[in-house]
């Protein structure tokens, strides 16, 4: 789906703002059909759980409901009108007055509904939206919901980040002509210094295709017609990590000479391979630093916010970081713009985290019952996985700085049935994306011994914290279990290797002279055992810590004040580690640390 946008043939208006907000047991029966009686108004975007000192709100297991009035623009009315969420975590149902409009579910990824019918030019009218912040086993990312002691639904799930739940990004409503641009795809390569761009035009209704592709400077450089082809890029200029180079593509398609609707994209000209133990970008080695991130933010929760996005894409710059992971979901589809505009690297993942009935065993590892069972992720988990990676791939497919596709986060890939589970979600993922390697994020649970998937990827992302959850506060033991770790997966796979996830918790401005968990100390020695492996194995591609900053957790009692493990505070402030971190990072472009300059980053 095309994100909206303002074009000469297509209109926008933004809804951001305060609504009316109520959870539903104060609302009553189908609260949407009149005013929603209630003193509260919510921020849009935001998550709603921080927004009220109120923990009947914060925790509410249940459907809550914005509402607010729209006007239709009174030039409208030839229009075909829709209204585009870009997230209601995790499923929504939309009415206009009384009508239920349209229904989505997966919390991370943009829906539209079509509003022509209901709605008038000119008119004003009503709009609800229920959002359910609910996980079950057939939500992704997977929950449960039991009824507590006190005859309450209570919400358990298997990550640790909070549940945060709401309109946390913009809501839109916006024009397409009738007949029109419904989709555009792209993908890159070059030869020599020769780029070319394929596309394909997805056309609903009549009118013939032309494209035109424009450098930064707005000269014409390629075009065609028809609804898809290759444009040759004569001394094209790349797209590369810390130098990005973006194309205009313009899209529009004609009746005759009138332009019935137009589209423009950027497109980034680059190519992503795995060859051997290499990560190549544009052919050459890449070494990625940065960090496994969240959307997260006091007060707003998971809502997004420009003033964040440009700070912490500021602080990864200052730090020397050239990526980050978009754990544990799709975000904002602004950061991935941003990416693409500022050459930063992206690992794109689903929400499918806590695929993982071991993690309730806890550091034992044991389930306590099969994790991809009737029980647990079934049939319809699957299916749910399936649509929200379909909904993922198809949402950032032309985004240059998105490299890697992460299908899972620590998913049970040691266990029977990992591999049934698994098979036909590569399949899709290639299907929808033949362009871009594969990875999941690997649990300490599976090892080189027991998992059962890796074949099936491209690349190994590890999660690991020797050090940390394994022989806290005894680094020596850390560093062998770690290298024979590393080493293990080496040997089985011939694949290249990467740490998507290591860190350890550290309270800001607890220090100590001796080795203790938790100090700034123990963070800056942990981290530094861990550069020391990672640079003794030529097959070790890159190095994403756990976590950029500090974030919101559940009720965990492991948990002081949320997950600390940040190299930044929740607030953004720097940790002592983060200038270790700057020093080892700053000016590689890309290198692996050690091994000397290059041209990745240069233009
Ligand atoms: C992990 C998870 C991540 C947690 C982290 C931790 O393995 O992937 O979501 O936050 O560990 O700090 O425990």
């Amino acid at each position: 789906m095309l994100k909206p946008k303002m074009t000469p043939t297509r209109e926008l208006v933004n809804l951001d703002g305060t609504w009316l907000f109520g959870i539903d047991s104060r609302l009553g029966d189908e609260p949407w059909r009149g005013a929603l009686r209630t003193p509260l108004e919510a921020a849009v975007p935001a998550s709603y759980n921080d927004l009220f000192v109120d923990d009947e709100i914060r925790s509410h297991v249940g459907w809550v409901y914005y509402q607010r009035r729209v006007q239709v623009p009174r030039g409208w009315s030839e229009e075909r009108i829709l209204l585009r969420f870009d997230a209601a975590t995790h499923a929504a149902r939309v009415y206009v007055d009384d009508a239920l409009v349209g229904e989505h579910v997966g919390g991370y990824t943009p829906f539209a509904v079509d509003i022509t019918e209901h709605v008038s030019a000119g008119t004003a009218f009503r709009l609800t939206i229920g959002v359910s912040g609910d996980l079950t086993n057939e939500t992704i990312p997977p929950g449960k919901i039991e009824v507590g002691m006190t005859g309450k639904r209570v919400q358990t799930y298997f990550h640790d980040f909070y549940n945060y739940a709401g309109l946390a990004r913009s809501v839109w409503m916006c024009t397409t002509p009738r007949s029109r641009i419904e989709d555009v795809v792209v993908s890159t390569d070059f030869d020599g210094t020769v780029g070319s761009v394929t596309y394909a035009v997805d056309v609903e209704g009549e009118g013939a295709v032309r494209v035109v592709l424009r450098d930064e400077e707005g000269a014409v450089v390629a075009s065609s017609s028809g609804a898809s082809g290759v444009l040759t890029v004569p001394d094209v200029t790349l797209w590369k990590p810390g130098a990005a180079y973006l194309y205009d593509l313009a899209v529009e398609l004609h009746d005759a000479d009138r332009v019935v609707d137009a589209y423009s994209l950027p497109v980034g000209v680059r190519t992503v391979e795995v060859r051997g133990t290499q990560f190549l970008i544009n052919g050459e080695p890449f070494y990625f630093t940065g960090f496994g991130k969240h959307e997260d933010a006091p007060v707003r929760g998971k809502g997004h916010d420009d003033a964040y996005l440009v700070h912490d894409f500021q602080l990864m710059e200052w730090i020397g970081a050239n990526s980050f992971r978009t754990s544990h979901y799709p975000y904002a589809e602004e950061v991935l713009e941003f990416a693409d505009r500022h050459g930063v690297v992206v690992i794109d993942e689903t929400a499918a985290v806590g695929l993982n009935m071991g993690v309730v065993g806890g550091m034992s590892g044991t389930p306590p019952f099969p994790t991809f069972s009737e029980q647990y992720a079934n049939a319809a988990t699957q299916a749910a996985h399936a649509q929200h990676l379909r909904e993922l791939v198809t949402r950032d497919r032309n985004h240059p700085s998105v490299v890697m596709w992460c299908i899972a986060n620590e998913p049970a890939s040691n266990e029977d049935g990992a591999r049934e589970y698994f098979e036909p979600l590569v399949q899709l993922a290639r299907e929808l994306d033949p362009t871009r390697p594969l990875s999941y994020a690997l649990v300490m649970f599976a090892t080189f011994q027991n998992d059962q998937i890796i074949d099936l990827f491209d690349v190994v992302c590890m999660n690991r914290y020797y050090g940390w959850y394994v022989a806290s506060g005894d680094l020596a033991t850390a560093e062998a279990y770690l290298t024979g770790d590393i080493r293990g997966w080496i040997e089985r796979t011939g694949k290249p290797i990467m740490m998507t996830e290591y860190g350890a918790d550290t309270m800001e401005g607890l220090h100590s002279v001796h080795t203790q968990v938790w100090t700034e100390e123990y963070q800056r020695d942990y981290l530094a055992m861990n550069h020391r492996v990672f640079d003794r194995f030529p097959e070790f591609v890159g190095e994403q810590i756990w976590n950029f900053a500090d974030f919101a957790t559940t009720n965990a009692i492991h948990r002081v004040g949320g997950n600390k493990k940040g190299v930044f505070t929740r607030d953004r402030r720097p940790k002592s580690v983060a200038f270790d971190l700057r020093a080892r990072w700053t000016g590689l472009e890309g290198r692996k640390p050690g091994t000397g300059t290059t041209e990745q980053g240069g233009r």
